[in-house]
């Protein structure tokens, strides 16, 4: 990990146009690397540009971070052939939501935790075992010797936060916590972050929160909790797909539980590789497991998704619920955690 930090510290610093970018659908850990690695490399002197494919799918939970809203969306920019692409936050090339801009790129800088990674840059940084892309990045900007102003510190802050389970999940170590006193110390208001993050709950995720308890199955002895939530729940809610943020945790957190999936459908047209709109509902599977013995990202690669052993996630193409549900059942019934 040394050499590979040491490597991408080096380049970044070398770099004067870059296009920043992270994964569709980003959580705070995404859009916290994508604006700390932007003001870093800006304060350097580079020409930085930030990238989202779907802006829209931001949850309302990191629309207050400072600078979210310079970032671009859409279209790859007309100039993306000009400038090395930096990917935070991104298993593979297709999670950052076009293909046409990873085509573009003349040079990709790939910094990333997820054990799945596919190293689909130039150059790679993965890092495995930290809590977050955010924790790794403020390694780099460290060796890089960025000075970390207040909005740097807030968004590597909220990374670190949204990714270890608010400090509690296995992945954070006590580096978390040191990197995370580092940054308190210079400054970061954790409990304003913490306030916006987490207390600012619309009313219309309480309520699709309701729906989902309401028609949650349990299954494999009270192992698997499943929540499935139809485009009428939405609707019913007065809710948007960015508000599916999170929910799946509440599941998890029943006694018993070790996978939680909460199935939702997604609205049409919603950015998502692989998605083909034909008319019956696209399912997005988001799954959790309460030990890092019960790796779920297996459960996701057999859909051709990934994400992390305790965090996972995977699109069922042109299945039904009911199919979901029996592969779910299938997967998680005769594994059991040992622990
Ligand atoms: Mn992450």
């Amino acid at each position: 990990m040394n050499k590979a930090l040491e490597a991408v510290a080096d380049a970044l610093g070398k770099e004067k146009r870059v296009l920043i970018t992270c994964h569709v659908k980003p959580d705070g850990d995404a859009l916290g690397c994508l604006i700390a690695t932007h003001r870093a490399l800006s304060l350097l002197g580079a020409d930085s540009v930030m990238y989202l494919a779907d802006a829209g799918s931001v949850a309302p939970e990191y629309r207050w971070l400072p600078g979210l809203e310079q970032a671009v969306s859409g279209e790859a920019p007309a100039d993306a052939a000009s400038r090395t692409l930096v990917a935070v936050d991104c298993g593979n090339a297709e999670r950052i939501g076009n293909d046409e801009l990873v085509k573009a790129a003349p040079r990709i800088i790939n910094i990333d935790h997820h054990s799945d990674n596919s190293r689909f840059g130039d150059l790679n940084l993965v890092a495995a075992n930290a809590s977050s892309t955010a924790e790794i990045l403020y390694f780099i900007l460290r060796k890089m010797g960025v000075e970390l102003t207040a909005e740097m510190g807030e968004a590597l802050y909220t990374g670190i936060l949204v990714d270890s389970g608010r400090f509690q999940y296995s992945s954070a170590t006590a580096t978390t916590f040191r990197v995370a006193a580092d940054l308190i110390a210079a400054g970061v208001d954790h409990t304003a972050i913490f306030r916006r993050v987490y207390e600012t709950v619309p009313l219309a995720k309480t309520k699709l929160l309701c729906r989902l308890l309401t028609n949650m199955t349990v299954a494999c002895d009270g192992r698997l909790a499943i929540g499935i939530l139809d485009r009428s729940d939405f609707e019913m809610a007065g809710a948007t797909d960015s508000l599916t943020e999170g929910l799946v945790d509440n599941l998890r957190a029943i006694d018993g539980v070790q996978v939680a999936a909460l199935v939702y459908a997604r609205s049409a047209g919603a950015n998502e590789p692989g998605h083909k709109e034909q008319g019956q509902p696209l399912y997005r599977v988001s799954l959790r497991s309460s030990s890092d013995k019960l790796d779920v990202q297996r459960i996701a690669k057999g859909k051709d998704g990934g994400g992390h052993r305790q965090a996972s996630g995977f699109t069922a193409e042109g299945e039904t619920t009911d199919e979901i549900i029996a592969y779910l059942i299938g997967s998680v019934c005769p594994a059991r955690d040992k622990g």
